[in-house]
This record gives structure tokens, sequence and C-alpha cells, in this order.
């Protein structure tokens, strides 16, 4: 008698809890999913080598945040600097990445800083449209 009155008062009251609660999460995950659009970042493979980079792209099409991958596929030491952010030197084989905000557009000069590498080859002009 006691536990079935309990049930015919918290039973309804339990489920009302459960679509509130559910409800609450469905409101959280898509205002996270919109917050993680709006900071969406762009990301772009570097590959180093001697002496030289090759860029998957050259350019995003907005300012914003541009993750830089870079690989080292030569086989010595190399970095790479952009917007006044520089990777640690990385060693070949290796990867390094570098979150760099671009916050208006232009042209955006990249160098390895290795003595001698850039004016080997090692620069490029990288364009946030
Ligand atoms: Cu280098």
């Amino acid at each position: 008698m006691m536990s079935s009155t309990h049930k015919t008062r918290t039973g309804p009251r339990f489920k009302l809890t459960i679509r509130l609660s559910l409800a609450l999460a469905l409101v959280a995950i898509s205002t996270f999913g919109l917050v993680r659009l709006a900071s969406a970042r762009t990301d772009r493979k570097v590959i180093a080598k001697e002496l030289s980079f090759k860029l998957s792209s050259k350019s995003v099409a907005k300012a914003g945040t541009v993750s830089f991958k870079i690989k080292n596929a030569g086989h010595i030491l190399h970095d790479f600097k952009i917007n006044g952010e520089k990777t640690h030197l990385i060693k070949p084989g290796k990867a390094a990445s570098l979150v760099v905000t671009f916050k208006k557009k232009g042209h955006y000069r990249y160098i390895c800083t290795v003595p001698g590498h850039a004016a080997a080859g090692m620069r490029g002009v990288f364009t946030v449209r």
C-alpha cells in the first residue's frame, strides 16, 4: 500500500524530470555545436624539406585561426615561422603544429629561420582573403 502510493506520487514527476533533462541536454548539445562552428579552425598541411615548403593550400578564405601541421620530410632540422609565431626546430621525420590567428586579410610571409634556409628557398607567402 505504501509503495503503490509512493509510485503514483513520484512516477510522473520522475518522468517529467527525465524529459526536462533530455531537453536541456539537447539545448546544450546544439549550443555547443554552434560555438564549435563559430570558432572553426582551418587546417593547412605543410611539408618541409631541403630547401622548400609545400603547403596543402597557400591561402584561406577569410581571417581567423589556422592550424598549420608541419611535417619535416627532410634530413636536417627545420622550423616554420609566420605572423610572429614559430615552431620549435622540428627533427627529420617529425611533425609539429602551429596555431596562428590572422586578424585581418593580407599577405603573410612564412620562412624557415635556420640560417640560410629562407634565402635558399624555404619561404613563401600565405594569403588571407
Ligand atoms: Cu629549414
